[in-house]
């Protein structure tokens, strides 16, 4: 395999992936103005953490491979859409939507496919949204438009991903029906948990809305109890 890597051109190869990093620090940039200024405005923050990667030339590979891809860099820039890979992981299901569309919404981000795994999750019990999309890199002498895959996940979804990842995500002989079965139960358990801990989030924010407006009601009322006992007292 790493020969037919070897087949192409090195400088081909460094640029191509150039361009990645230049479109995920980007990605980064975006990200980090979009929710400093979120959390400033709404005095909330949706999102835990972010991170960034380029997929592994073994991974590449083994895509090029399964996809049946000619070794061409114009082949693998074309049909490879996630070798530059953003995860944001949000606090609430809401969250995950809420920053979807604000990154869609952005003029220089080019939407190309969605992918619900959270309204339909994958068989395995796999939840996650992911966006791909296409943004635009500007070099010395040409403008690439860079693909780029955003998964936006709890950190519930993530916890399971994670480790269904580092378990067998890769394992390539079929996994025995109670390992699925287990894998299945997981998720969902860790579904059942994410709306749990929404629903307590819901609580408490009704909580606070009551008691913004109940301080926000003091002034009034202290004005009616002066007023009260200046009236009595007459
Ligand atoms: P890695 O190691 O994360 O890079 P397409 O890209 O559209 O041609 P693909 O790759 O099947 O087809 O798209 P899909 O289903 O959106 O999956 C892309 C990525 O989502 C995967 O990348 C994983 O990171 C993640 N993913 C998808 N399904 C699962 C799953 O069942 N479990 C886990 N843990 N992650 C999943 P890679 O390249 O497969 O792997």
């Amino acid at each position: 395999m790493m020969s037919l890597l070897n087949s192409l051109d090195r400088k081909d190869i460094t640029k191509m992936l150039l361009g990645y990093k230049f479109a995920l620090e980007e990605m980064n940039t975006k990200i980090s103005i979009l929710f400093e200024e979120y959390r400033v405005v709404h005095e909330y923050n949706p999102i835990e953490h972010v991170s960034t990667r380029i997929k592994s030339p073994k991974s590449i590979m083994r895509k090029i491979e399964h996809k049946g891809l000619a070794w061409s860099i114009h082949e693998i820039e074309n049909n490879i859409r996630d070798i530059a890979g953003v995860r944001i992981v949000c606090s609430f299901e809401e969250d995950i939507y809420r920053v979807a569309k604000m990154l869609c919404n952005q003029n220089d981000i080019t939407v190309v496919e969605v992918k619900d795994y959270i309204k339909k999750p994958k068989e395995n019990g796999y939840r996650s949204l992911h966006l791909i999309v296409k943004i635009p890199i500007f070099l010395t002498d040409s403008v690439r438009n860079v693909f780029v895959e955003i998964q936006i996940r709890t950190i519930a979804m993530d916890f399971w991903a994670s480790l269904e990842h580092k378990i067998f995500y890769k394992y390539n002989k079929s996994v025995p029906a109670h390992i699925q079965k287990g894998l299945k139960e997981a998720a969902d358990q860790v579904t059942a948990l994410d709306y749990k801990m929404a629903s307590l989030n819901k609580e408490v924010n009704i909580l606070k809305e009551q008691d913004i407006e109940e301080t926000s009601h003091t002034p009034d009322m202290q004005k009616y109890i002066q007023q009260f006992i200046a009236f009595n007292s007459k």
